[in-house]
């Protein structure tokens, strides 16, 4: 976090101490804490986000298979709206999401936040997977990422091209316009593999045939998802673990942006460009101030300063576990450098399971 960011320096943070789950012996009574102000995101704004994504979750996964896109969209937005609105900051939404005429949708420019506090831009997605989660699939989450005032992409509810990979390799080792066919032995030479170890995931869509004929190809793998391709971008920041080494295709723009904030903390690559294919969607484009319509954006460019991003599973997923009601939470189960996972009852469950929550912070 910038140390010359006005907005921080002259005020002090102050957390109200309600939001134990009904657990605070006096819920008006607010605690002062004061932290320094390059330490506001990490310390304090760690456990609110958390909170916030977790409000979202629960209220989703109680529609969980209900076959109901919307009513579970519209439970995750409005928890999550909620949630934000009780935070103490000046924050202003940077992402549409869910579809345009969805009155619950958190918008691009909506002021959060108690405001009067500092300013941060925030980017949700309060059901990442709308029809995961109806369909009763795995991999619906809830996922926000907050950041400084101003430095992450603000993206307008349209589809954006993207290729993201792993921490690890030598930078630009992938290029948005260049072919499969050269990004695969790129990355199977920095991987020191042959292309046949690659394993690229993409959205399973037909706008993608071409892309999947190209990487096979370039002699790599392609596996599909659904849906959900936060998580799909997040699976290359750990391909030991998830086999995954490259995302390709287009998917949401505000998806894009919350996947960015995720690999920008875990020092992955991307590079994405706004697909703004109608007249409509580039007047939206010009309204939004964005000047050039075909620039690519690289991670840097995406989210330009430290960041903080939450992901809490609605349904279970690879990624994150979802939702267990009527059962208690153990906190801080994993806490790592960057990730801060909670795991629910894990002394009784004795296969290892993905977490619930994970939390990543990204420093400059
Ligand atoms: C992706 C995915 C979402 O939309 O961004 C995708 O991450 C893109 O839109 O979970 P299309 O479905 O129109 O291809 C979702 O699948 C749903 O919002």
């Amino acid at each position: 976090m910038a140390d010359d960011s006005p907005a921080i320096k002259s005020k002090s943070w102050t957390s109200s101490n309600d939001r134990s789950g009904g657990h605070s012996t006096d819920q008006r009574s607010a605690s002062s804490i004061s932290v320094e102000p390059q330490l506001l995101l990490e310390r304090i704004l760690t456990l609110e986000i958390v909170r916030v994504a977790e409000r979202a979750a629960v209220s989703a996964a109680r529609l969980r298979g209900q076959g109901s896109e919307m009513k579970a969209h519209q439970a995750a937005a409005d928890a999550m709206r909620r949630e934000l609105n009780t935070l103490p900051i000046d924050g202003i939404v940077v992402t549409r999401d869910g579809e345009a005429d969805e009155a619950s949708a958190l918008f691009a420019g909506e002021k959060v936040g108690t405001k009067g506090g500092p300013t941060f831009d925030i980017a949700a997605n309060p059901l990442e997977g709308t029809t995961l989660c109806a369909r009763g699939m795995p991999d619906a989450m809830a996922t926000i990422a907050i950041a400084d005032g101003g430095t992450l992409l603000s993206a307008p509810d349209a589809y954006m091209e993207k290729i993201a990979s792993g921490p690890g390799y030598p930078k630009d080792v992938i290029d948005l316009d260049a072919p499969p066919e050269e990004n695969i032995p790129a990355l199977a030479r920095a991987k020191g593999v042959k292309a046949s170890a690659i394993t690229a995931l993409i959205l399973d869509r037909p706008r993608h045939a071409n892309l999947v004929a190209a990487v096979r190809r370039a002699g790599a793998v392609v596996r599909f998802i659904t849906d959900g391709d936060v998580a799909g971008v997040i699976y290359t920041a750990e391909p030991a673990a998830t086999g995954v080494d490259v995302y390709m295709g287009i998917g949401g723009a505000p998806q894009g942006v919350l996947a960015a904030a995720a690999l920008r903390c875990v020092g992955g690559q991307m590079q994405v460009r706004l697909v703004f294919d109608t007249p409509e969607k580039r007047e939206r484009a010009s309204e939004m101030g964005i000047a050039d319509v075909s620039k690519k954006y690289t991670i840097d460019e995406m989210v330009r300063g430290d960041c903080l991003f939450a992901a809490t599973g609605v349904t279970d997923g690879s990624l994150l576990r979802g939702v267990r009601f009527g059962k208690r939470h153990h906190r801080n189960a994993n806490r790592g450098d960057a990730i801060d996972d909670r795991h629910s009852t894990p002394d009784r469950d004795p296969a290892p399971k993905p977490p619930e929550v994970r939390v990543w912070i990204g420093r400059e």
